[in-house]
């Protein structure tokens, strides 16, 4: 699908000239023209969110009230399913909306969009994804702590996972990643001493990116002699659950801002083993033809 970037098609072409080029406070002089609706007015002052738990909905929260222009804004709760159709509506009829929205993600092969600009950081630059584990996990798992700790990979390793997941199982996609990696898969294993089948509990996140890397690490871990279980929960039942030991280690931790608070509230009974991944990204998502450019563009709700 690919989305011809025009103005205000089917939403109205006066919505788009108040925010046309707009730097702060622009529509100030414009209210005289009571036919104009602007984005703002347009989205009913919402930005439409995903799973209440989710990191970014803390985050998207955050920056409620850390941009004035946002004042009177809310955003919605729902689901990823959910905001992706509300994406797609919106899309197919070229109206405004606003997104929580993430990289890794295939909704920017798939649609024309890009991240507003986020002047005031609280979205952050660049997220990581981390490795965790529980504290005596070295002692009682040496194998499977050793192979945590050198897993590391791409985002174009995720993605390649992600897509194949679109048509087999996450399993599936794994399996293949790891047999078309086999040298990257080989040194993460090199060298390890095999176990007879002892129980490793991952926790993870049900947001795909942590499917298709607890799947791999799942895997690795079955070649290595461990019976894996994924226990994919809300961010903070995450690192709640590695803090006190009910499971055994997680690589779906997004930092540093995303899990900012849960990790703070974890961070002393926790083993931080660092990044698995660099280069992700969060902040919030438009579609390309809307023409605002920043967070700040948007307007307070009198
Ligand atoms: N996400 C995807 C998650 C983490 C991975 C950005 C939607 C979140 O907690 O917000």
């Amino acid at each position: 699908m690919k989305y011809v970037k025009t103005i205000g098609a089917t939403f109205g072409v006066a919505a788009s000239l108040v925010l046309a080029g707009c730097g702060d406070n622009t529509s100030q002089g414009t209210k005289s023209n009571e036919e104009q609706v602007s984005i703002s007015q347009a989205l009913d002052y919402t930005i439409t969110g995903i799973e209440p738990g989710a990191g970014m909905m803390q985050l998207t929260e955050m920056a409620l009230n850390e941009y004035e222009n946002l004042k009177g804004w809310k955003v919605s709760e729902s689901s990823t399913a959910g905001m992706l159709t509300m994406l797609d509506k919106a899309i197919q009829s070229e109206e405004p909306i606003i997104v929580t929205g993430w990289n890794p993600h295939w909704k920017f092969a798939t649609y024309d969009l890009k991240y507003l600009e986020d002047p005031k950081g609280t979205f952050g630059e660049v997220e990581n994804i981390n490795t965790i584990v529980r504290k005596d996990l070295k002692e009682e798992h040496p194998t499977a702590y050793e192979m945590l700790d050198r897993f590391y990979w791409e985002p174009e390793d995720m993605e390649q996972v992600m897509l194949d997941a679109q048509t087999v199982t996450f399993e599936e996609a794994a399996k293949k990643w790891a047999e078309q990696n086999q040298e990257k898969v080989n040194e993460w294993m090199e060298g390890l001493q095999s176990v007879n089948g002892e129980k490793f509990e991952l926790v993870s996140t049900p947001w795909e990116t942590e499917e298709a890397s607890s799947h791999v690490v799942k895997f690795v871990l079955e070649q290595l002699g461990y019976d894996v279980t994924i226990t994919p929960v809300d961010p903070i039942i995450m690192f709640q659950a590695i803090a006190n030991g009910e499971g055994d280690a997680s690589v779906a931790p997004w930092l540093p801002e995303t899990h900012r608070s849960f990790y703070e509230q974890y961070k002393d009974d926790i083993i931080d083993l660092g990044e698995n991944l660099v280069g992700a990204k969060v902040g919030l998502v438009v579609p390309s033809y809307m023409d605002i450019d920043s967070i700040e563009d948007l307007e307070p709700k009198e």
